[in-house]
């Protein structure tokens, strides 16, 4: 029988070569040119070969012999973007090809979900020519570390779990009413006075400096880049808490642990207002790499209309004139928007005009609809965890959903990408965290990696059950739904 090939997302194009399998040996080397950026990738592959095969694996940088050898290059003949690859296995030798270190990132990851462990413990990878690229550039989770907080250990894993299915964008929603999570060094009252709380009286915590830069660099490594999230003008109570001149009293507003959204709120004529925006945003913009700062500006229950799209525009103003990109959940589309603003999707009962107006003027879509990506909904009726407002996600429905038609009326090309995400108010630990992720990350990851037409569920369910081992391997908890033929464990 031939070893189960079972990758995923679905690579775009995977053909078997006929060609005798490669097997990890004691002689097995990774060689890679000695160029700085491959460096640390060719140590990536060596480590996670030495791992899997229980032995240190050795790197060369330069050619050592033309089998037992795992070789990465870049190269250019490639299909476009940065995190196109290829994977070839044949004749005892494996070759990892791309143009970019970030591709190379692509396919160590591939090669990671090749290795079979065949009897008598011998590990090897069958013989295929795999040529891949993603659908979406933007495919990403948003995880909530402000209901309860993850620490930065919990989140590596996290990441770890999204490198491994080619997800790119980690969106840390930082700051709700509940608590304040990233260290803003113009305004050290927020975690001083608003980082110890989460919902239900459970312990808070906080990123300093050198935690957000560690995660960062974490994500980096691995092909994963950060979108921190400060959200206003609403869910803003641990900010008011911290800053009473944010009220119009002038008093701070008590803690808050509770669950209930939409109460709190800036205000667009308080002075202290608009420079509170503007400090934070450029602080944060400031701590970020990555090209985009999210302004989160989701469910504000009790503001006019003027004075939301007032404060929207002081949020982006000072994004932007931190040289970053705005994002904002999908209530943003109703405020005039500049063209390449970011505008997320997550609540499928509304009417879908202002997206389709919002596109036309030249507003990108993230695609999270809340009854197919929204992690934290429940299974189904039994599930102990989670929520219910957008219904239950069984792994099905988070695989059998077309984001470029989602939207009746939004152009295709104005969707940037898929976005899973993950709030925190009933999850308190990682085990909590992954059972909800797994399996539904890795379908939500192929919709946003793999074209339409190389996605089958009946061919998902197959290769999903092949990753449970993997799972159960790192200690991840995680659910077994009844729609998959998961393998005797
Ligand atoms: C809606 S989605 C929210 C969050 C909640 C989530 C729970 C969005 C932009 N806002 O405040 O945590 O539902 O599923």
């Amino acid at each position: 029988m031939p070893d189960v090939i079972a990758v995923i997302p679905q690579p775009a194009v995977l053909e078997r070569t006929g060609d005798a399998p490669f097997v990890l040996t004691e002689a097995t080397t990774v060689v890679a040119d000695g160029r700085p950026d491959l460096i640390g990738i060719a140590v990536l592959v060596a480590d996670l070969l030495g791992r899997v095969g229980g032995r240190a694996v050795e790197v060369r940088y330069a050619e050592s012999g033309a089998s037992d050898i795992v070789r990465l290059r870049l190269v250019e003949s490639l299909p476009p973007g940065d995190e196109a690859y290829r994977v070839i296995s044949r004749n005892g030798r494996i070759d990892l090809e791309a143009r970019t270190p970030a591709g190379l990132v692509r396919a160590i990851v591939t090669l990671r979900q090749l290795i079979v462990s065949a009897p008598g413990g011998v590990l090897r990878v069958p013989a295929v020519r795999i040529e891949d690229s993603p659908r979406y550039d933007w495919r990403g989770l948003s995880i909530d570390v402000a209901r309860h907080f993850v620490p930065v250990r919990d989140l590596k894993v996290v990441i770890g779990v999204m490198a491994h299915y080619k997800l790119n964008v980690l969106h840390l929603h930082l700051t709700d009413d509940q608590g304040w999570r990233l260290h803003v060094p113009s305004r050290p009252l927020l975690t001083r006075l608003s980082s110890s709380t989460s919902v239900d009286g459970d312990p808070g915590g906080f990123y300093s400096a050198e935690d957000f830069a560690d995660i960062v660099g974490f994500g980096a490594a691995r092909g994963v880049r950060v979108v921190p999230e400060i959200d206003v003008p609403g869910h803003v109570n641990a900010a008011t808490h911290a800053y009473g001149e944010l009220t119009p009293s002038g008093e701070p507003t008590d803690s808050y642990t509770g669950i209930e959204v939409g109460f709190s709120r800036l205000h667009a004529d308080l002075p202290a207002t608009g420079a509170f925006l503007t400090d934070v945003f450029s602080d944060v913009a400031s701590m970020t790499p990555g090209d985009y700062v999210h302004i989160g500006g989701d469910e504000v229950l009790t503001m006019e209309a003027d004075e939301y799209a007032t404060l929207v525009a002081a949020a982006s103003t000072a994004v932007r004139a931190a040289g970053k990109k705005v994002v904002g959940w999908q209530e943003i589309a109703h405020t005039p928007l500049e063209p390449g603003t970011v505008v997320q999707y997550w609540d499928t009962r509304v009417d879908p005009a202002p997206f389709v107006a919002a596109a036309e003027a030249g507003a990108l879509l993230l695609m999270s609809p809340g009854s197919k990506a929204y992690l934290d909904m429940k299974y189904d009726a039994s599930t102990e965890l989670g929520l219910e407002w957008a219904g239950h996600i069984e792994l099905r429905d988070a695989y059998d959903w077309e984001p470029s038609t989602l939207i009746e009326g939004v152009p295709g090309d104005a969707v940037i990408g898929v976005e899973a995400a993950i709030w925190t108010e009933t999850l308190r630990d990682l085990p909590a965290l992954t059972q909800m992720l797994l399996p539904r990350l890795a379908a939500i990851a192929e919709v946003a990696w793999s074209a339409p037409e190389r996605r089958d569920w009946e061919d998902f369910r197959t290769r999903i059950a092949q990753q449970a081992p993997f799972w159960d391997r790192l200690g991840l908890s995680w659910y077994a739904s009844p729609q998959v033929d998961w393998p005797q464990r």
